[in-house]
């Protein structure tokens, strides 16, 4: 890693919940100066605070991917499609700097590779490389069919129980799953939206630090 750089602060799905970020950074006694941030994406919408987690992970230079979220918002805004959650909210909340970060979130890549880990927001299709051909799957997968045909059944096995390399992926997305802690996968969404945890992995000492919600901010069986 960069010489100035001595932990890499990875932090699942925000959806907003800027009060929680704040008290786990806190708690990781997090210093600009010697931490990266890496958000796993879905920083925005469900939660009450999305304006703010932005421009908190803009304005601390944060490492981000693209988590389903962002891309529904490019989509609501860009096509007119609603597919997601409190788009409308989000969009109002961002006001005149809507484009601004539209744009922003249009140049997230989808996957990051650093030296000892990747981070991508839902998961790895086990027979292919990372790719951003496959967008659309890698933001949005669960569970994998060996086929490539359904990434969501819930009856399926978890796409992780197929992934066999030795570089850990860590991801966010499956809030329903929570933690999920392998030798070579680190799932970090634990539903803080919900009224789970917010969930945070210190790099390279591997250690996982979590904070509560403070309430519950939306429904789980949205
Ligand atoms: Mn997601």
């Amino acid at each position: 890693m960069p010489a100035t750089i001595q932990r890499y602060l990875i932090i699942g799905d925000v959806h907003g919940c800027y009060s929680e970020l704040m008290e786990l950074l806190k708690k990781v006694h997090y210093d600009q100066k010697s931490d990266q941030l890496v958000f796993v994406g879905d920083l925005i919408n469900k939660g009450p605070l999305s304006r703010e987690v932005l421009e908190f992970a803009y304005n601390h230079r944060a490492k981000v991917v693209l988590g389903n979220h962002e891309m529904g918002l490019i989509r609501y805004v860009e096509e007119n499609i609603i597919k997601g959650h409190d788009l409308n909210v989000t969009k109002l909340a961002l006001g005149k700097d809507l484009p601004f970060w539209i744009d922003w979130m249009k140049k997230l890549p989808i996957f990051l590779e650093f030296d000892d880990f990747t981070i991508v927001h839902a998961g790895k299709i086990p027979d292919r490389e990372l790719s951003e051909d496959d967008r659309e799957i890698l933001c949005t997968m669960r569970t994998w069919d060996q086929k490539n045909e359904d990434f969501q059944n819930p009856n399926n096995p978890l796409w992780c129980d197929f992934y066999k390399d030795k570089k850990l992926i860590i991801y966010g997305h499956h809030a329903i799953k929570g933690l999920v802690i392998r030798d070579n996968v680190t799932g970090l969404d634990t539903g803080c939206v919900y009224g789970g945890k917010l969930s945070l992995l210190i790099m390279p000492e591997r250690k996982i630090v979590q904070v509560d919600a403070s309430r519950q901010y939306y429904p789980m069986d949205s």
